[in-house]
């Protein structure tokens, strides 16, 4: 019985298990689409959000109501106006803990939206 207090203690503090408690969602962005096209989250968890442009063009992911619900992970990067960037075969990665919603979901590159490269967040 002695032993099972640090044995629980050692597994808290090692990097790998806090980065296993993590979930990672990917989401690819191309012309002109998000895959998956509705994203589905668990309200309260945190995630490394995966953003993967395969494409060779540009894309955004903008849910400026989803980031402005959601709480970012210290030391995250800005995002501008609820708009993250990808350049052309670039991931970029944001960590967050998503807050319960329905969010709309778009690249608001030029015409993009109209040919089809929107989605939705729903978080549960
Ligand atoms: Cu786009």
């Amino acid at each position: 019985m002695r032993i099972l207090p640090s044995l629980v203690l050692v597994a808290l503090a090692a990097p790998a298990f806090a980065q296993d408690a993590v979930r990672t969602v990917e989401v690819d962005l191309a012309s002109f689409s998000f895959t998956p096209s509705t994203i589905e989250l668990r309200a309260g968890a945190p995630i490394v959000l995966k953003l993967v442009n395969t494409g060779r063009g540009g894309h955004n992911f903008s849910a400026p109501e989803f980031f402005a619900a959601a709480r970012l992970a210290p030391g995250q990067a800005a995002i501008a106006e609820g708009t993250v960037e990808v350049p052309s075969r670039q991931t970029i990665e944001v960590r967050l803990t998503p807050a319960r919603g329905q969010y709309s979901l778009r690249c608001t590159h030029t015409l993009q939206t109209a040919f089809g490269m929107r989605g939705e967040i729903v978080v549960r």
